[in-house]
């Protein structure tokens, strides 16, 4: 089995609505594609990887200029220049470049499609899931009123979410957490995230949020602050949640043995890819931390992935796997993901499970690279 990288591919989606963290505010997406083709007995077979690296390199370094650039001039000459690479290699052969999980990822889930779709198998399959359906949280970004926040809540209340997210930035926190507790009522689970707004001086007013009774509290501090998470940690009741911090398993296993992370966020494009995530999940669960699936805003491409990658056993937290339609008004696949009875279905289809909507996709794309 050849495999090899034909494409790569930037499609620009609108969000439906503004999308603000404590980075920043997003209107739109510019989203990298990988298109992979395997050869196996003459018959080529093909796959799609969904680069999760944002605009601008506000969440982390990446970026999707930046994820292009060296993705064409680093990572896919590495992996063509290499002999009968399987996904399974993929990390390895590009682990002389630095850095750069992302489009490591992108390229490694583009490869897997193409495989498993040749196969005949699922990536539910491949990995183990254990469920056919996974429990959906929606993550919640920053609104300008308490108003305005309340009724969007109120709305994916409404859509049957079982666990809200609210994004928190410093001045913008225990007054907004405080009126959509009193909305949802005590027993709805509720969390926060703080991408890295707060510093290890806002311990005592960090600990004001362990009166309304959070899931969790995500990465508060800077990424490379393991010892202020792990203060932090033993000093607030609320669990202390890890995710941009979470960069590899040597990372989470340190980051675990340290007290830093008591629950993990585990997102694919965050750790170089989806076996790379399989791996961080099973260290997880041999430790007792337990984990749930990010979203890193993708389309039904990487959201397939992740409901398959979420049904595995360990993910005991509801994830960041809301419908389609909470960020696009069309997706680029046929049968977008949908929130039913507060849950999404697992793929079972080749693949990740997907089939694109080559029509939608051909309208949204701003640029095509083919590869030699
Ligand atoms: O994909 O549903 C989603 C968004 C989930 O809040 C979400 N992601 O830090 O966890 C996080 C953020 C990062 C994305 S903002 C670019
Ligand atoms: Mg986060």
């Amino acid at each position: 089995m050849s495999a090899h990288i034909v494409e790569l591919r930037e499609i620009r989606l609108p969000l439906v609505t503004p999308f603000r963290t404590s980075f920043g505010v997003q209107t739109s997406r510019r989203i990298l594609l990988a298109r992979a083709a395997v050869e196996h007995d003459g018959v080529v077979t093909e796959g799609w990887g969904e680069c999760v690296a944002g605009d601008e390199p506000t969440y982390s370094s990446e970026y999707v200029d930046g994820a292009a650039l060296v993705m064409t001039s680093q990572l896919v000459p590495r992996l063509h220049a290499a002999d009968d690479v399987t996904a399974a290699d993929i990390a390895r052969v590009l682990e002389p470049v630095r850095g750069h999980p992302m489009a490591k990822a992108a390229l490694e889930m583009a490869v897997l499609d193409a495989e498993l779709r040749a196969a005949g198998r699922s990536f539910a399959d491949l990995v183990g899931a254990t469920r056919d359906r996974v429990p959906s949280g929606v993550s919640v970004g920053i609104h300008p009123t308490i108003d305005e926040l309340l009724a969007a809540v109120q709305g994916y209340v409404d859509d049957g979410y079982v666990r809200i997210k609210l994004k928190i930035e410093p001045g913008i926190d225990l007054e907004p957490v405080a009126a959509v507790r009193d909305l949802i009522g005590p027993d709805m689970p509720l969390q926060v995230d703080a991408n890295a707004a707060y510093t290890r001086q806002d311990t005592e007013h960090l600990r004001k949020l362990d009166a309304f009774g959070l899931l969790l509290i995500e990465q508060p501090l800077p990424e490379d602050d393991l010892l202020g998470h792990r203060d932090l940690a033993m000093a607030i009741d609320t669990p202390v949640c890890l995710d941009e911090t979470i960069v590899s398993e040597t990372v989470c296993a340190d980051a675990i043995e340290l007290g830093a992370a008591e629950i993990v966020n585990i997102k694919p494009g965050r750790v170089g890819g989806y076996l790379t995530a399989r791996r961080i999940h099973d260290l997880c669960r041999d430790r007792g931390i337990p984990v749930w699936c990010g979203g890193m805003l993708e389309t039904g491409i990487g959201r397939a992935a992740n409901a398959a990658l979420a049904a595995l056993e360990g993910f005991s937290l509801p994830g960041d796997i809301s419908a389609s339609r909470r960020f696009w008004a069309q997706d680029i696949v046929t049968a977008p993901l949908d929130v039913v009875d507060g849950h999404v279905a697992v793929p079972t289809g080749p693949g990740f499970g997907f089939e694109l909507d080559l029509d939608r996709l051909e309208t949204l794309t701003t640029s095509v690279t083919k590869l030699p």
